[in-house]
């Protein structure tokens, strides 16, 4: 099903802002390979990537939120920033990091409107400066039987809902990430309907788990991990948390998400992580976490919305076997 992206060969210039860890971890990265001759591409070419794929950028300070966060141990920076799901920078694990050096992440402006009252366009610094910035540790379940532990920086996504004012007719929230295929190999492929959209519906991003995400571990987003401003939902599956988002628009009906389109019958619209719910081709019972679980470990079991049993209110009464 899956089809592999081809790469261009060339390649816009890395953004012209450069971070003191990138500089620093271009400078040391240089000098281990002055010596190497590499054809056809520059040292500092070289030196740039390596910076970018290893998650350097700047400083981002966040004020601890322990009722928000699990004490389980965190998942190791390196893992969180080269084990990625970002498809339009490529289908392999590995190729985030790779080739998500050439996303230009400011200036970046993400445009609000639909059903609200008050329609506008934020930029980074502006949605930085929109509610008091909070790191919390939570857990993220990917579909695929994988989990990690990471430390994210935001505050919850209902503080940007009221900012904008929705009318009673909003019924749903969708969430719209960037697609230039001059930035994003991957969009030159067909193997999803880009631009990704993803959705919620307005109880759920009103939920105060549903995280509005500008940072982790202590720093702005790396690229590969959906800078400059992406979502965090931590009790769905997380394909739900949509990355490098450019537009979020309040809707009066259920929106059609990339992944609904790619496989009706594989992915719903509410995707909650449901142990008693197999995907189609595979258990959802269990799960490995990224970097710990060795392959003789017996694996986790995956706990009912993620462990995060406060969401089960916004579900009483559904089926959650057909609203999958
Ligand atoms: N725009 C976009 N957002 C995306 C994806 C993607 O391919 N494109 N992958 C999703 C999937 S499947 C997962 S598991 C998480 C991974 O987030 P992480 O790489 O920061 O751990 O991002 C989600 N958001
Ligand atoms: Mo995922």
């Amino acid at each position: 099903m899956l089809i592999k992206p081809s790469r261009g060969a060339s390649e816009p210039p890395a953004s012209s802002i450069t971070p003191r860890e990138v500089y620093e971890a271009r400078r040391e990265f240089i000098a281990r390979v002055a010596a190497t001759a590499v054809a056809g591409t520059s040292i500092w070419e070289m030196a740039n990537r390596q910076a970018f794929a290893q998650g350097a950028t700047a400083r981002l300070a966040a004020r601890a939120n322990p009722a928000f966060s699990t004490s389980e141990k965190r998942t190791a920076f390196k893992d969180a920033t080269s084990y990625n799901n970002f498809y339009e920078f490529g289908t392999d694990k590995g190729d985030p990091a790779q080739n998500a050096h050439t996303l230009r992440t400011r200036p970046w402006t993400v445009a609000i409107e639909g059903e609200v009252k008050k329609p506008l366009t934020l930029d980074i610094d502006s949605l930085l400066k929109l509610a008091s910035l909070e790191e919390r540790v939570y857990r993220l379940r990917c579909v695929e039987g994988w989990s990690m532990v990471i430390p994210w920086i935001g505050y919850s996504l209902s503080n940007l809902i009221r900012h904008v004012e929705p009318l009673s007719s909003a019924k749903y929230v969708e969430f719209i990430s960037l697609a230039d295929p001059k930035q994003m190999p991957g969009v030159r492929s067909g193997v999803l309907d880009w631009p990704y959209v993803e959705g919620l519906r307005m109880d759920e991003a009103m939920h105060p788990l549903a995280l509005l995400t500008l940072g982790m571990y202590g720093q702005v987003l790396p690229n590969q991990n959906g800078a400059p401003v992406r979502v965090v939902v931590p009790w769905k599956y997380g394909f739900k948390s949509a990355k490098s988002i450019v537009k979020i628009r309040f809707v009066k009906e259920q929106p059609r998400t990339s992944w609904m389109v790619a496989g009706p019958n594989e992915y719903g619209f509410y995707s909650n992580v449901n142990p008693n719910v197999d995907h189609p081709r595979w258990s959802q019972a269990s799960e490995r976490r990224i970097g710990e679980d060795g392959f003789f470990k017996p694996k986790r079991k995956t706990l009912m919305f993620n462990g995060y049993n406060e969401v089960a209110s916004l579900y009483a009464g559904m089926d959650l076997r057909k609203f999958f």
